[in-house]
């Protein structure tokens, strides 16, 4: 995604290619409106860069000859106030293939080039429209695969994330100029109190900083989805759970056991995240070479998945597959014991069940009972233990995450250093490069900022 050259006037198909009923073709950089002039005739008279900001213009693409190329509509949107900075403009054109491909062809050849793969926001971005991690929220949104995921990228988007940052960077950087005023001048009794509350400041940024650590837990799942494995021994009701919470017959159900044998997997939304339901055959001593692999299979998705249904047939006492399943699964939190066939009297010894994995949910897939407890399950499961609540800011890149335990380590060795009594340079270095992982997030530079405080506050010059 490397810019070639920023000064460039970029174009591109903004709408997906194919058929549909507008395309929109975007063009931003200085050469914006010099381009529309030469491809446009408004209809109403007066060249597209004389025209208003903001505006949308009806008219029509043309070739130099004067040939029309297509009916459009004219989006102007003069620097500063566009998504990149620059000066855009979009032409909304009628959404064949043939003529998008024609109006990009005649704009590259009027003196635009082709944008690469999110220059657009790249230039946002650059421009100091947004910071780096609203950029990223861009992809984000687009990418979301349900309305939790989405509302999630959108507080992103609003710039949640250093609304949560900036208060605790901005603190460190003042105890930062107190440090390093007090390691340049150590004579001036002025910066001797600066650093007076420097643990309690550490301690915030901490607390600051683990509490978006843990809202990932949340944030992650939301972005990339879980998968979530329905596992048990033959005949339990695996496949009927996995149709009850699709709400649809995409398993074969029978009364037979050993009806599945290939996993079946699909995509749905469980409170929100979007999770890959697994349905796999049922686990016991196979008896030729196709039931082994598909056992073989099944353990596979045990061991991998995020979370893990291990579903029990309420109306029948426990048998030795189900024994040797508690005794393999027990310990592992991911697994959620489910006793299906509630509707049934209960024969299964549940207390058995309590015991080994603290709780169950009793459902009937057949009947569609207690499903919407199980998703809460399911989702405590895969949020190990937290919900989200509406409005927060979850950490949902990886990166993100990597960069605030990073920034964690740092700033609890600088409050151990301080504790100590090790030198303030120690404690320094620590907090800048805690700030530095701040800043990677938000793609921003502190060391400029962190001058301008010294010599603000401490009025050095003098
Ligand atoms: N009464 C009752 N019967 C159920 C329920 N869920 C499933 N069954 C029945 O249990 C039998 C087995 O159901 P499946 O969904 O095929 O079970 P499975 O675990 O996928 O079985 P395998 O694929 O053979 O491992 C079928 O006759 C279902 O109708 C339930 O909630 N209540
Ligand atoms: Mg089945």
């Amino acid at each position: 995604m490397l810019l070639r050259d920023d000064s460039d006037t970029i174009a591109a198909l903004s709408t997906s290619p194919g058929e549909c009923g507008i395309a929109i073709i975007r063009i931003s950089g200085k050469n914006a409106l010099g381009v529309a002039d030469r491809v446009f005739r408004t209809a109403a008279g007066g060249k597209p860069s004389e025209l208003p900001s903001h505006s949308l213009n009806y008219g029509w693409v043309v070739e130099a000859s004067g040939q029309a190329v297509d009916e459009a509509m004219l989006g102007i949107m003069k620097a500063p106030r566009s998504y990149t900075r620059e000066d855009v403009v979009e032409i909304n054109c009628h959404g064949g293939v043939i003529s998008s491909r024609r109006i990009l062809d005649l704009l590259l050849q009027n003196g635009c080039r082709p944008a690469e793969p999110g220059e657009f926001t790249k230039r946002a971005f650059l421009n100091g429209r947004i910071d780096l991690s609203q950029a990223e929220a861009v992809m984000d949104v687009i990418g979301a695969r349900t309305e939790a995921a989405l509302r999630s990228g959108v507080m992103h988007l609003k710039g949640g994330l250093s609304a949560r940052i900036m208060p605790l960077r901005a603190e460190l950087m003042d105890l930062l100029a107190g440090l390093e005023a007090a390691i340049d001048f150590p004579e001036e009794e002025a910066y001797g109190g600066v650093t007076e509350n420097a643990p309690a400041c550490l301690e915030k940024a901490i607390e600051g900083i683990r509490f978006l650590i843990e809202t990932s837990r949340c944030g992650i799942p939301l972005s990339e989805g879980a998968s979530v494995a329905i596992c048990g021994r033959p005949n339990t009701g695996k496949s009927s759970l996995l149709n009850a919470l699709l709400k649809r017959e995409r398993s074969i159900v029978t009364h037979i056991a050993g009806t599945t044998r290939d996993t079946v997997e699909e995509d749905t939304d469980i409170k929100g995240i979007p999770v890959r339901l697994i349905d796999t055959a049922g686990i016991k001593e196979p008896q030729d070479a196709a039931e082994r692999k598909a056992v073989l299979r099944s353990r596979r998705y045990m061991d991998f998945a995020d979370a893990v249904l291990l579903l029990f047939d309420g109306g029948r006492k426990l048998e030795a597959d189900d024994r040797s399943l508690i005794r393999r699964l027990s310990r592992k939190k991911n697994v959620l014991a489910v006793v299906n066939k509630c509707d049934l009297r209960l024969r299964a010894e549940t207390g058995l069940l309590e015991k080994a994995f603290g709780e169950y949910v009793s459902v009937s897939a057949k009947k569609g009972l207690n499903l919407g407890l199980l998703e809460e399950k399911i989702a405590g499961r895969i949020f190990k233990g937290r919900a989200p609540e509406g409005g927060e800011v979850f950490i949902s890149s990886r990166r993100h995450l990597e960069l605030l335990r990073r920034t964690e380590r740092h700033l609890c060795a600088a409050g151990a250093s301080f504790i100590d009594g090790l030198s303030p340079e120690l404690t320094a270095q620590d907090i800048k490069d805690a700030l530095a992982g701040m800043d990677s997030i938000l793609g921003l530079d502190f060391s400029g900022d962190v001058l301008k405080r010294i010599f603000g506050r401490f009025c050095i010059g003098k």
